[in-house]
């Protein structure tokens, strides 16, 4: 049974266990709200649901019920690879199930077909002014190719119908995953190379190809693949995952949701922190580091001096973690193997050392560990990806993975329009002289 089959087959039986929690159970609680979290970003509030994946503040991301490790151990791996292809991992999202050869096999051949993207997507992003910040080309070429959406092109059809519309969602969805790695690529070689752009190579798996289609060598090839699926998705009360679903929630198409998404993750307090982690340790060493090698006391002195400046240490923290990030510790364990002597994994590793006590020093954060960001643009900057404004943009690439299974899920599933209550400022001072 082909992928689509697989997923109809485990939609259409995960389906009457939705209806009957509305149905039978449905003024069951399961949180109350405070006035602190109203204001505070909804934080913690439960309110969303999802299956692709959950995050536990203590142990992290589980994909389907699967560690990281877990994962990365039970996907069958790209030829002569320690990693999984891209493409295994996406079967396994959609499904929960670990792919056999063969059915991995059968996506790799339809994403082949899926990845051509149109020329006037090219065309279009060509024209935004270069020094354009390459997640405003990004989430520009995945609006620009909206005029190919199969589920828009289904309601504008009148052909809309609740239980069979997810089949359109799993087809755009598919068409973008297959399609970002080359639409990130263009991006790439046409703001740092010249527009020099380089063909896709039918032959590669995902991962591969992208790194083939950046002028990267063999070695960039797991650097995609672990990269792309380290950040697909962090269940989905994130910014980026929220948006893509509350986007599609008013139906509108997988197209328009993610660029959304995208838009959101482009911020620097979510996928941007990667680029702001660079950013910051490469001036770290222009400024304190002329004439000296780093050490433990330049860097606590630096990140005081960011931190009463009154900006944020990029790369630590977060909204639900509280313990390091197993994204983060994956890709120093990818580092200790592969680049341990490299002069910026040595830096980054001594600011792990240092930030988490001078964070718990400052006393604000509620976690002072390490995001999945402090440790990725680390391994792109090695290999020679040094434009560290691209960083954010490969992050998308992954993140597209978990954002295009959670809707697709959300479709099957029938999923309301979102749309949470606001109340006032008096309102809320009322409630609060009640107690
Ligand atoms: N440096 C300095 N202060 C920090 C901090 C950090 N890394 N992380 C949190 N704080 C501060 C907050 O700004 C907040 O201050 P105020 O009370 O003055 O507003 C206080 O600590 C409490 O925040 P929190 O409850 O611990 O964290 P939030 O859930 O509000 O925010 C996050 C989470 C990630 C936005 C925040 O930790 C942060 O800004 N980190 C740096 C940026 C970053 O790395 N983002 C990437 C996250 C992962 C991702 O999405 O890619």
């Amino acid at each position: 049974m082909g992928l689509k089959e697989t997923l109809k087959q485990k939609i259409e039986e995960f389906r009457p266990r939705t209806t009957r929690l509305v149905k039978e159970f449905g003024k069951v609680k399961i949180d109350e709200v405070t006035i602190e979290q109203c204001i505070g970003g909804a934080r913690d509030i439960r309110s969303l649901v999802t299956d692709i994946s959950y995050l536990d503040p203590q142990e992290g991301i589980r994909f389907r019920g699967k560690t990281i490790p877990e994962t990365f151990a039970a996907l069958p791996k790209a030829p002569g690879s320690d990693y999984p292809t891209v493409e295994s991992f996406w079967y396994f999202l959609l499904t929960g199930e670990v792919p056999t050869q063969a059915q991995v096999d059968e996506v790799l051949t339809e994403w082949k077909v899926r990845q051509e993207v149109p020329q006037y997507v090219f065309d279009t992003i060509r024209t935004l002014p270069r020094d354009s910040h390459p997640m405003a080309m990004l989430s520009v070429g995945i609006t620009a190719m909206q005029r190919d959406s199969k589920f828009a092109a289904l309601y504008n059809a009148g052909k809309f119908n609740k239980l069979s519309a997810w089949e359109s969602v799993y087809e755009d969805a598919c068409d973008i995953v297959a399609r970002i790695p080359v639409i990130a690529a263009f991006i790439y070689n046409l703001k740092y190379k010249g527009d020099k752009q380089i063909a896709i190579d039918p032959a590669l798996d995902m991962g591969a190809n992208f790194a083939h289609m950046i002028d990267q060598g063999d070695a960039y090839k797991d650097v995609a693949r672990m990269y792309f699926i380290l950040h697909s998705d962090h269940e989905s009360g994130n910014v980026s995952a929220h948006t893509t679903h509350l986007v599609h929630s008013a139906l509108s198409d997988p197209y328009y949701a993610y660029a959304a998404g995208l838009n959101g993750l482009a911020g620097p307090l979510h996928g941007r922190a990667n680029q702001e982690v660079l950013d910051w340790t490469i001036k770290f060493q222009e400024k304190y580091c002329k004439d000296q090698e780093p050490t433990k006391e330049l860097i606590t002195r630096a990140l005081w001096d960011t931190l009463n400046s009154g900006q944020v240490i990029p790369g630590y923290g977060h909204a639900v973690l509280r313990k390091t990030d197993p994204r983060y510790i994956s890709q120093r364990e990818f580092c200790q193997k592969h680049l341990p002597e490299d002069p910026l994994f040595k830096l980054v590793s001594m600011i792990f050392e240092v930030a988490p006590g001078v964070l718990t020093e400052h006393g604000k954060t509620k976690n002072p560990w390490p995001n999945v960001d402090a440790q990725s643009g680390v391994i792109q900057w090695h290999y020679g990806v040094k434009e560290w404004d691209f960083y954010t943009v490969l992050f998308g690439v992954g993140r597209a993975l978990g954002c295009m299974a959670n809707i697709t899920w959300d479709r099957g599933l029938g999923y309301a329009i979102e749309r949470p209550k606001s109340v006032t400022t008096p309102m809320l001072e009322e409630w609060a002289a009640k107690g």
